[in-house]
C-alpha cells in the first residue's frame, strides 16, 4: 500500500486474465444480479401508484426513495471480503451494500414497506435499515456513518476480535468534518476500520468539482498518516483487489485505511429527480457496470446462456417473495406509533 493514490485501474482489468478464480467471479456477479434485481422491483413498486402526477407521500412506499444501481460493483467487491460479524455503516443509499453484506430480504423489505416485520418495526424505511444479526446500519444524515463505525471497530479492539467495521460515505459527505475527525482518531487508535468512499460525482445536484479541489478523496488518506487508494471506472475485481488489501490490514491489527471507488449513479439522486442539471445524462446508460461485467466473464468462458439465466431467474425468485412477504405483512398499529422509538 502506499500513502497516495494509485495509479487508475483499467477496466481492461476485467476482460484480461483474471487474478480471480471462475466460482469468485461468477459470485461478485451473482451480487450484483441481485442488487440490481432489487432495485429494479422497488422501482416498479415505489412509482406504481404515486399516481396522478407524482405525490411523494403515496402509495405503497411513501417518502423519498435513494437507488444504488450503478454503484453494485462497490458493495459486491468490498463485501465478499466481510462476514457477518463484521459491521458495515452505510448511508441514505444502503439498499446494493446490505444486500452485499447478507441483510435478510424478507426483514429488509418490510421495514422499506413500512411494516411490523420490518427490521425496525416499519419506523425506519429505507434510510433506517438496523440490522445486529449482520451487524449492518445506515442513517439519512450524510457522514453519520463513520463514528459510528470507528465505535464498533473500537469494541472488537478492545476485545481482541479479528473484526472489521467498514464505513462507506458518498464522495459530498467526504467534505464532512465527521469525516475527517474520523479518520483521525481511527488512525491514531490503529483501529479496524475500511473507510470507503463511493464517488458517484455527484451530491445531489451538485458535481464533485464544485465542493472540493481535491481530484481523489484517496489523497486525504495521507494528511491523516493512512493507506489512501482510488479505484478508478467502477470495476468490481479491482475494488474486490483493493477491499481485500485494506481488510486484511485491518483484521491483522495494522490498523484502517481509505478507499475511493470512482462508480456511477445510473439512476437520479432519489426517485422523481428528472436531473436536467447532468450534462453527461445521455451517455450514464453505457456505462453500466454488469452488462459490462457479464460480457467480460461470457468471453472469459465463466459464464454462458444458461449460467445468465440461472442467476437471473434466482435473483428474482428471491425478490419477489421478499416484495410479496413485505406486501402481506401487517402496518404498525397507529396507536403504537411511540413504541420502539425514542420519545
Ligand atoms: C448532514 C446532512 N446534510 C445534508 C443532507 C442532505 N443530503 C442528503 S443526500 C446529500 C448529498 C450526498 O451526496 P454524497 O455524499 O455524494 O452521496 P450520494 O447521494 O451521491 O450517494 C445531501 C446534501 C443530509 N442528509 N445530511
Ligand atoms: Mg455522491
Amino acid at each position: 500500500m502506499t500513502m497516495h493514490a494509485e495509479p487508475s485501474t483499467s477496466p481492461a482489468a476485467e476482460t484480461a486474465a483474471s487474478a480471480l478464480d471462475a466460482p469468485t467471479r461468477t459470485a461478485l456477479f451473482e451480487t450484483m444480479v441481485l442488487c440490481r434485481t432489487y432495485e429494479e422491483a422497488i422501482l416498479r413498486e415505489y412509482h406504481a401508484d404515486k399516481g396522478p402526477g407524482f405525490d411523494i407521500g403515496k402509495g405503497l412506499v411513501p417518502g423519498e426513495m435513494h437507488l444504488s444501481a450503478g454503484q453494485e460493483p462497490v458493495a459486491a467487491g468490498v463485501c465478499a471480503h466481510l462476514t457477518t460479524d463484521d459491521a458495515v455503516t452505510a448511508t441514505h443509499r444502503p439498499h446494493h451494500l446490505a444486500i452485499a453484506h447478507g441483510m435478510d430480504l424478507r426483514a429488509m423489505t418490510a421495514e422499506i414497506f413500512g411494516r411490523e416485520t420490518g427490521l425496525g418495526r416499519g419506523r425506519g424505511g429505507h434510510m433506517h435499515l438496523f440490522d445486529p444479526a449482520t451487524h449492518f446500519s445506515c442513517s439519512g444524515i450524510i457522514a453519520e456513518g463513520y463514528p459510528p463505525a470507528l465505535g464498533q471497530a473500537f469494541a472488537f479492539q478492545r476485545k481482541q476480535t479479528d473484526r472489521v467495521a467498514v464505513a462507506v460515505t458518498g464522495e459530498g459527505a467526504a467534505n464532512q468534518g465527521a469525516f475527517h475527525e474520523s479518520l483521525n482518531l481511527a488512525a491514531r487508535w490503529s483501529l479496524p476500520v475500511v473507510f470507503v468512499v463511493e464517488d458517484n460525482d455527484w451530491a445531489i445536484s451538485v458535481p464533485r468539482d464544485a465542493a472540493t479541489a481535491v481530484p481523489s478523496n484517496a489523497d486525504r488518506a495521507a494528511a491523516y498518516g493512512i493507506p489512501g487508494e482510488r479505484v478508478e471506472d467502477n470495476d468490481v475485481e479491482a475494488v474486490y483487489a483493493a477491499a481485500a488489501r485494506a481488510v486484511e490490514r485491518a483484521r491483522s491489527g495494522a490498523g484502517p485505511s481509505l478507499i475511493e471507488i470512482h462508480t456511477l449513479r445510473l439512476w437520479g439522486h432519489f426517485e422523481g429527480d428528472a436531473q436536467g442539471y447532468r450534462p453527461e445524462l445521455a451517455e450514464v446508460p453505457s456505462h453500466d457496470p454488469i452488462p459490462r461485467y457479464e460480457k467480460a466473464l461470457r468471453e472469459a468462458g465463466v459464464l454462458d446462456d444458461d449460467a445468465v439465466q440461472r442467476i437471473r431467474a434466482a435473483a428474482a425468485e428471491r425478490v419477489e417473495d421478499a416484495i410479496a412477504y413485505a406486501k402481506s405483512s401487517p402496518l404498525p398499529d397507529p396507536a403504537s406509533a411511540t413504541s420502539y422509538v425514542f420519545a
